[in-house]
């Protein structure tokens, strides 16, 4: 179901343009307007969806079914030498639109635009440490 103020609902009601990848019965795909890289493209639910926190297993099923598909057709088209997939979830972790979607970000090398400042802390977790975390989130999974 369509949320009135969700942008990406707009979109794909066809009440704000884009430049549309691929779209069927459940998912619809369209390019960035902020192209971090070229062929940086939007893969959405067509249920509205807040973030991953909040989808369902059936709407998750058919949005990530979609991803090799389009990713394949962007790495096909600009020929990219790498790719990431980015999904941000809540504001503190850069989500701006709160309509789920999956980034692919086709990659050329370095200075491309994309960047990801990824700091590691092995240190702080033994083998020990990361089996007892393993399991208080064990416990969660529902
Ligand atoms: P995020 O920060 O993960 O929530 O990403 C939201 C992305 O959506 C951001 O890269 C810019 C893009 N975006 C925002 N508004 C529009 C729009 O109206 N059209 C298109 N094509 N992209 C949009």
């Amino acid at each position: 179901m369509a949320h009135e103020d969700c942008i990406f609902c707009k979109i794909i009601n066809g009440d704000l343009p884009s430049a549309k990848v691929y779209e069927d019965e459940h998912v619809y795909a369209f390019l960035d307007l902020s192209q971090v890289t070229k062929g940086h493209t939007l893969v959405i639910p067509k249920t509205h969806t807040k973030n991953i926190y909040e989808t369902p297993p059936e709407v998750a099923r058919e949005l990530f079914a979609r991803i090799p598909v389009i990713a394949n057709a962007v790495k096909e088209t600009y020929k990219p030498i790498g790719m990431n997939l980015l999904n941000n979830n809540e504001a503190p972790a850069d989500q701006s639109v709160f309509h789920l979607h999956i980034h692919i970000i086709p990659r050329y090398g370095d200075g491309d635009g994309y960047s990801s400042n990824w700091v590691t802390h092995n240190d702080d977790y033994t083998s020990e440490k990361l089996q007892e975390m393993a399991e208080e989130i064990s416990r969660r999974v529902k």
